[in-house]
């Protein structure tokens, strides 16, 4: 346990519901324990956090949720409840109604299990789910702290994680969702803002976990198509920010199971059960009432078995138990009536006087109770439509303390991804569900024991303490990554800095990059012209006697010469292959071979062909394929086979080289680049003040060569070798229009402050 907590001084769950609400029996308040998965999990957690705990652990687990009762109920309610802080967060009706009743269940919970038909898009829903969000805020803004883990779950707070990250920058915050992230397909059917607002809310954690992989790379398939977002594997990055999106399958408490059900309060159970079913073979679900869960499928597939397989009448029977969930929303009670009708109607056709084909029981059962069913059951069928993961049929398996049960799993729960040695069914087959069960029952003891003890052994080694303890890490792991390829963006007091060291200093260089520096990125390099202000803030620059202003640039000469060609600066084209001096002629840094063309531009073209909105761009001395107007990921698939494709071909021309540029690859002539362009200009020595401002991954060979007084500014939050990054390309305007602006002018009312804090000191 300790393992789990040492890296922080708190954790602070923050769940729709809190674990346990106040029941009245007779006159004294009892504890209950809510029923569900997400429940389920965290309170075993917290259990086993608490018995392992010295002391004061109620300071140690902070619980923030929903519920009726009052923190002070709780308390004076003791027991269970004083192991840790629960806190509650009171939502009123008529928000709750339209929050968790509508936005989560009635519009994410549909559409989040593929069920977008039952989606009702209400903006009401919406902005009251925004309300609730904050009403959670409160209550974590009141007690957390930079040092614990916020650690958030599930669709009913998808925003929470970036307000939080609003108001606490330096949090430490993980979110994870217990139910599936659909395909982008689905996901898109909601409203642009709605998507664009929980995907950012999101990615406000350090570390988003779902339960296997698919669900993680749909979301990030979701953020690049969304936001536009660069994303790897496991990873995107925010505002500078990693942010890793990782898979953790949610375990359970596997010894608590395990050993129920050897006890002997279960057997007795069992005995109980077994003297009922007077030697008929018991096949088993649980669910909750939810149309996810696929109960219609799996009595259709059952009555298809009995059809089916009439030898096995009155030798097995199927006990259904369907615990009551969400029966106050209208669909709920249709379905509940459908379930009512076929079971009925299944039983009316097969049942004899000695015999019901089906037990359905519509109630909650006790603990005692479901792992004495867990455990004397021969076959579990499992088979929701969608499924996050599935903990029935984990709890299942962990109560099979004989490895003698078989357990039928539909391959549409997450948990599918994890127990192969189930059978695995689509739920929706029925051909499939009856074969299945009449291959369970036949099963030979030496297959079932193999394929139970399997699943077994993966279950008690990856529990729900395993599960918890590996997201905790990758927390910890991923806020090192984070200290690692921090950025450090300019603020005003650095502004200041560069300011006042350029107002003191006697001879200045001033090197500046184009696209994405000087012009923001358009979708046609030549509609990225320089705005009248761009042009009148270089002018001043290099107005002053004191300056050398060096544009260095990707660009051609052509293109230089037009917008830039009247100023006294120096120009540098193509990475540095070609450069002009104030007032001279171009000259060029390489020789002028371009027969290298003839074999790469047939490949460009390939790839140009093949990705709608990409295009090659002719220099004299590269060829560039930009592929910002392509769709990202197509694109991203398509950069990396022309990465190894080129690779290949440089490695047997020594004259090229490939340069990775911002949405470009760019293959030109090797032995220049903007690092050497910018050494001839650093000869000279006697500078006292050297700023180079840049975006791109070609421009951190300037940063490199520069000297260590250097001013280096990376345009956006990304890692660099520059020393300080810009948010935006607008921030580069600023700067300049700082810089140039007349002494004698008004400063910014910061400026006159520093000025006044300097002469103070
Ligand atoms: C969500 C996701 C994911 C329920 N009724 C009783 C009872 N339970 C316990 C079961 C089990 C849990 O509730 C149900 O868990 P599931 O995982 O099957 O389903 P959801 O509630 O939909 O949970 C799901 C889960 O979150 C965790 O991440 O697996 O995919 O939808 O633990 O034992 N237990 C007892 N009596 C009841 O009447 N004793």
């Amino acid at each position: 346990m300790n393992t789990i907590l040492k890296n922080f001084k708190r954790i602070i769950i923050v769940s729709y519901r809190l674990p346990f609400h106040i029941e009245k029996q007779g006159d004294i308040p009892t504890l209950i324990q809510n029923s569900g998965g997400l429940v389920s999990a965290m309170s075993a957690l917290s259990e086993k956090l608490s018995s392992d705990m010295d002391s004061s652990l109620s300071e140690k687990i902070i619980w923030i949720g929903n519920s009726e009762n009052t923190e002070e109920e709780f308390r004076a309610a003791g027991g269970d409840s004083s192991k840790y802080s629960l806190i509650p967060v009171e939502i009123d009706e008529t928000t709750n109604k339209l929050y968790y009743g509508g936005f989560s269940n009635d519009f994410i919970w549909p559409l989040f299990h593929y069920f977008p038909n039952y989606a009702v898009f209400n903006e009401s829903y919406f902005d009251a789910y925004v309300k609730a969000q904050k009403l959670f805020l409160e209550q974590v803004r009141k007690v957390a702290t930079p040092d614990d883990l916020i650690w958030i779950h599930d669709y009913q707070l998808m925003m929470l994680p970036e307000m939080i990250r609003e108001i606490m920058p330096d949090a430490t915050i993980g979110f994870f969702l217990h139910i599936p992230f659909p395909s982008f397909e689905t996901f898109r059917m909601m409203n642009r803002p709605w998507r664009e607002a929980l995907l950012n809310g999101i990615l406000g954690a350090d570390l988003v976990g779902f339960h296997i992989n698919d669900y993680a790379q749909y979301f990030l398939r979701a953020v690049s198509r969304t936001l536009g977002y660069d994303v790897g594997l496991n990873v995107t990055s925010v505002e500078g920010r990693v942010v890793r999106v990782d898979a953790f399958p949610i375990g359970i408490d596997f010894k608590k199971f395990d050993e129920a059900a050897r006890s002997k309060k279960v057997q007795n159970e069992i005995k109980l059960i077994k003297t009922n079913l007077d030697n008929k073979r018991l096949i088993f679900s649980i669910d909750r009432l939810d149309y996810t869960k696929g109960f219609l499928n799996r009595l259709v597939g059952y009555e298809h078995f009995l059809e089916k397989f009439p030898e096995w009448h009155e030798k097995t029977v199927f006990n259904m138990i369907v615990i009551p969930s969400r029966d106050n929303i209208g669909s709920y009670q249709d379905m509940k009536k459908e379930i009512d009708a076929m079971v009925g109607r299944i039983n009316g056709k097969y049942a004899t006087i000695a015999w019901r084909p089906i037990v359905y029981q519509y109630r909650s059962v006790p603990f005692d109770e479901l792992v004495a069913l867990y455990s004397f059951s021969e076959v579990a069928i499992i088979t929701p439509l969608r499924d996050g993961m599935n903990l029935v049929c984990k709890e299942f398996a962990a109560c099979q303390t004989k490895n003698a049960g078989v357990l039928i799993l539909s391959e549409m729960a997450g948990a599918a991804a994890e127990l192969g040695e189930a059978m695995l069914i689509n739920p929706t087959d029925k051909t499939e569900v009856a074969n299945a069960i009449n291959r369970a029952l036949l099963l030979s003891v030496k297959e079932r024991e193999l394929r139970m003890g399997l699943i077994r052994k993966r279950l008690q080694t990856y529990d729900v303490f395993s599960w918890a303890t590996d997201y905790m890490n990758n927390v910890t792991l991923i806020k090192k990554e984070q200290d690692v390829r921090k950025v450090v963006i300019m603020d005003k007091t650095i502004e200041m800095d560069i300011i006042t060291s350029y107002h003191n200093a006697k001879k200045r260089i001033v090197f500046l990059d184009y696209d994405g520096t000087l012009v923001p990125y358009s979708r046609f390099p030549e509609l990225a012209i320089p705005s009248d202000k761009t042009i009148r803030q270089i002018e001043r620059l290099a107005a002053d006697s004191k300056n050398q202003v060096v544009l260095i640039s990707g660009r051609e000469r052509n293109f230089l010469d037009e917008h830039f060609g009247n100023l006294t600066i120096h120009l540098v084209a193509e990475h540095g292959a070609f450069v002009k001096f104030p007032s001279h002629k171009w000259v060029c840094e390489i020789d002028s071979d371009q027969n290298w063309k003839t074999s790469i531009f047939p490949i460009l073209q390939r790839y140009s062909d093949h990705c709608a909105g990409s295009f090659i761009e002719e220099k004299t001395t590269s060829l560039a394929w930009h592929y910002r107007n392509a769709e990202a990921e197509l694109a991203s698939a398509k950069v990396n086979q022309l990465r190894e494709e080129l690779r290949d071909v440089i490695s047997n021309d020594t004259r090229l080289c490939m340069m990775d540029g911002n949405k470009v690859i760019e293959i030109r002539r090797a032995g220049y680049d903007k690092g050497f362009a910018a050494s001839k200009f650093l000869k000279d020595s006697s500078f006292d003040f050297l700023l180079a401002i840049g975006d791109d991954k070609t421009d951190e060979d300037l940063f490199r060569v520069l000297p260590s007084i250097a001013y280096t500014l990376k345009v956006g939050l990304v890692p660099s070798l520059a020393k300080y990054n810009l948010r935006t390309q607008t921030d580069v305007s600023v700067l300049l229009g700082d810089l140039v602006r007349d002494e004698n002018t008004p400063l910014p009312l910061l400026r006159k402050l520093m000025n006044s804090v300097i002469e103070m000191m």
